[in-house]
């Protein structure tokens, strides 16, 4: 089984989605700043975006959608894999192990001198020198607008064996990840949607559910 989430499982903890915090998050419009172009124009305003991100993530915790689907890989183990868009720790708080995060992790810094990745708490705005190299090459370890996606040959395998297919929280508006229904569809999969509005893909899907992730996904998981 394959759960594909999107920030809308993390709203109700406390995190603001892209969509509804109409297009902006603390403020930035993503699609100028969550791109390499705006981090070589300003490095400080992109690590500013992302300490504030860093910082409201520290304050919140993981809601009963992210510890429903703990459960379900308590229950199916290997057999289910989480892919997330999300760069938020929020599935690891809450228990689940086999997470994908194919657009980073907040809480990780990459050392773009050498390649080496750190987990980091604080914020990176101050340029902390890389621990293994020593040089200040840090940067936000999260995949931007015009950069390829992490563990996409991972997911294409799971999604070409899953039996399921189920996106959480998602507009579906941001590819590679919108296309992964069309890919199960095609494969001959079963899809279900579970999501507050309609989405970009809602068409797409077998079944759509509406609502709150924190009902929606305990409900199905239980
Ligand atoms: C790539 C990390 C090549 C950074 C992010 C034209 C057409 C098609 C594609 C493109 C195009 N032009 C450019 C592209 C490619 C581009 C793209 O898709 N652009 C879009 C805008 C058109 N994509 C890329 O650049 C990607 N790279 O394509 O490389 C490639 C491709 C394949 C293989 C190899 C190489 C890289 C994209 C990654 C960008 N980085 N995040 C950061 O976080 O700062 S994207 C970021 O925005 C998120 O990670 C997430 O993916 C996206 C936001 O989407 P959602 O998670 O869905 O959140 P959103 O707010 O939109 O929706 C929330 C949903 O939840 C809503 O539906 C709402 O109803 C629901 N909801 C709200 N509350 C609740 C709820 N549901 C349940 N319960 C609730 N309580």
């Amino acid at each position: 089984m394959v759960v594909l989430t999107g920030a809308g499982i993390s709203a109700e903890s406390g995190l603001p989605t892209f969509r509804d915090a109409d297009g902006l998050w603390e403020g930035h419009d993503p699609m100028q700043v969550a791109t390499p172009e705006a981090y070589a124009t300003d490095p400080a305003l992109v690590h500013r975006f992302y300490d504030e991100r860093r910082s409201a993530l520290a304050r919140v915790g993981p809601n009963a959608a992210h510890s429903a689907l703990a459960r379900l890989e308590e229950a199916l183990g290997d057999d289910l894999l989480v892919v997330t868009q999300n760069i938020d720790d929020l599935h690891e708080r809450a228990g689940s192990r086999r997470v994908l995060h194919m657009h980073g992790r907040l809480r990780s810094a990459w050392c773009t001198a050498c390649d080496a990745r750190h987990d980091w708490i604080g914020p990176l705005g101050h340029h902390p020198a890389c621990p293994d190299c020593g040089t200040r090459e840090l940067r936000p370890d999260v995949v931007w607008f015009g950069e390829v996606p992490h563990g996409m040959d991972r997911i294409e395998e799971a999604l070409w064996d899953c039996d399921l297919f189920v996106s959480i929280g998602t507009s579906g508006l941001v590819y590679p990840a919108a296309a992964f229904v069309q890919y199960a569809v095609a494969r001959g999969t079963p899809t279900l949607e579970l999501n507050l509005d309609a989405s970009d893909g809602t068409s797409d899907f077998d079944e759509s559910r509406r609502g709150p992730a924190t009902r929606l996904v305990p409900a199905w998981v239980d």
